[in-house]
């Protein structure tokens, strides 16, 4: 039985409030390897001046919206932590995307786009890595069952994530 008592929708349901949709494009870093590793939850880290650059919109927090990686056609749900991961006490705030999809290779030096359309929760601390994965694993249920919505489904087919016509 899980513990977690807060709601499987997030976000207006018949809009997307300002200030999402929030678009972000960089180069997938590597990190410290925790994600995969202890997590089970691999996270493709944004450079730092992408998530310098998200922070003039939104706050620190657990978001939910889509992604793609090298403007492929094929658009993924994500979830993406943005702050300083205070289970960790890193010392930079990231931004990290979880594809919410089983991928056979790593995707390191590829070109991530996300669309970020809407609000989660905001970070917290835990005293286990246990309850830090479960929240984790809620948020992923709350992204799939908030993006199957008509406005937040419609930021799929956005031109941003796909590939260019000059590529097609
Ligand atoms: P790091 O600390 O280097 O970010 P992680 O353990 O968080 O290490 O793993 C992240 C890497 O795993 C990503 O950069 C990407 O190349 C790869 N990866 C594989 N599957 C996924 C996925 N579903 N979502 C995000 N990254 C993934
Ligand atoms: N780290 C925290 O310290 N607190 C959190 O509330 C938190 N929530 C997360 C939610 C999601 C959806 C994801 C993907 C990660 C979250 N993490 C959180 C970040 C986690 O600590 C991070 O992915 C690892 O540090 C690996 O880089
Ligand atoms: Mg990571």
């Amino acid at each position: 039985m899980s513990d977690i008592d807060r709601p499987l929708l997030v976000g207006n349901d018949h809009a997307v409030e300002q200030p999402y949709p929030v678009r972000l494009r960089g180069t997938v870093m590597r990190g410290f390897g925790r994600g995969g590793k202890e997590l089970g939850i691999p996270t493709a880290n944004l450079p730092e001046d992408v998530s310098q650059y998200a922070g003039q919109f939104i706050e620190t927090g657990i978001y939910y919206g889509w992604a793609s990686i090298n403007s492929s056609e094929t658009i993924y749900p994500m979830v993406m932590s943005f702050g300083w991961n205070p289970y960790y006490k890193n010392e930079k705030r990231s931004a990290e995307v979880h594809i919410m999809h089983k991928f056979d290779e790593d995707f390191y030096e590829k070109d991530l786009r996300v669309i970020v359309a809407g609000f989660i929760r905001p970070e917290k601390n835990y005293t286990t890595l246990e309850a830090l994965i479960s929240d984790i694993n809620f948020d992923i249920q709350v992204a799939h069952s908030s993006l199957a919505r008509g406005p937040y489904a419609a930021l799929k087919e956005d031109i941003f994530l796909k590939p260019s016509p000059a590529s097609l």
